[in-house]
């Protein structure tokens, strides 16, 4: 049975139906702080603050739980809002997923890392697996601890625990939830709805980014992938696309021609700036065989045909 930690989120949403579509919606419980929305409700669900280690303790037993994606966290620009908050819930969370994977003996773990582990000094172009990290928000600075974490719990304690670094994740289905990257989900609402928006990134600010279709592949991937044939026990690198702002706008631009933006960079532009332009990610790709899909072009058509859709069925 699997336990969807954050089944709320931006990107818990799609992936908890990608997990009821392979195990049968019975066999994953979702779960988190709100009630669930749409289709997500329809499955086993808990309300679940993930800070409180008995609560998780007590679904775990009720649902003889023996996977967990822990999801949950507080992302780049809202982190910088609350440091404390975000560093007490991100850290907390994962080590109490951590320990209970070790007490309960479970059998494997997902958490997610993101390209926000590496900072000003780390490389900019293609940067590598193993490089110099040094993040400078309080979001990156607990997925780097985290990933330290999730390494020690393995060598340590044999949890196996796997991440992905993540990039940007693009998709309409569900609201992103308070990142830097969440520019490039916003302008495709924007576009429809007003036909102009304003970036609150610089427009040549490139930053590694993935379709969702292609983040949940990748999850699916290195949760089913041979435990031999996982070498990284911290969180590998994958990439897909990397764009900006001036970029998507074009792109957006050749199927509603009367589409504009404009620019007015905020606080999240230094967060921006303090990330990759681009990541090397040849490790996943040869060690469990990762392979993205979709590229700038394959993905802005795909989101404008499913988000018109999206909009014309809420409209009724
Ligand atoms: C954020 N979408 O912007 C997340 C992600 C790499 C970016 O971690 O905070």
């Amino acid at each position: 049975k699997i336990l969807v930690i954050g089944a709320c989120g931006q990107l818990g949403s799609e992936l908890t139906l990608a997990l009821r579509d392979i195990h049968s919606k019975n066999n994953v419980v979702a779960s988190d702080v709100r009630e669930p929305e749409g289709d997500l409700a329809d499955g086993p669900f808990e309300i679940l603050n993930v800070m409180n280690k008995s609560d998780l303790e007590n679904i775990i037993d009720k649902y003889s739980i023996t996977q967990i994606y822990h999801l949950a966290a507080i992302l780049s620009a809202k982190g910088e809002k609350d440091p404390k908050f975000a560093w007490d819930l991100n850290m907390n969370s994962l080590l109490n997923v951590l320990e209970l994977a070790r007490d309960k003996k479970l059998e494997k773990i997902y958490w997610p890392s993101s390209i926000a582990v590496f900072g000003p000094n780390t490389p900019s172009k293609n940067t590598p697996q193993h490089t110099v990290m040094d993040p400078n928000t309080v979001y990156g600075i607990s997925k780097l601890a985290g990933e330290r974490w999730c390494e020690y719990y393995f060598e340590k304690y044999g949890v196996d625990v796997r991440s992905l670094r993540y990039p940007g994740l693009i998709g309409y289905k569900a609201k992103p939830g308070g990142g830097t990257t969440d520019y490039a989900v916003d302008i495709f609402h924007k576009a429809l709805e007003d036909g102009t928006y304003e970036s609150f990134l610089s427009e040549d600010t490139y930053l590694p980014m993935m379709y969702m279709d292609d983040a949940i592949k990748a999850t699916i991937n290195i949760m089913e992938a041979d435990k031999e044939k996982i070498k990284i026990r911290s969180s590998y690198n994958i990439a897909a696309i990397s764009f900006s702002p001036k970029e998507i706008a074009g792109e957006i631009m050749k199927h509603l021609p009367n589409f504009s933006i404009t620019y007015n960079p905020d606080f999240r532009q230094s967060i921006a700036n303090s990330w990759p332009d681009s990541i090397d990610d040849s490790e996943a790709r040869s060690q469990w065989g990762w392979q993205h899909q979709f590229d700038l072009s394959k993905m802005t058509s795909t989101i404008l045909t499913g988000l018109k859709e999206l909009l014309n069925h809420q409209a009724g």
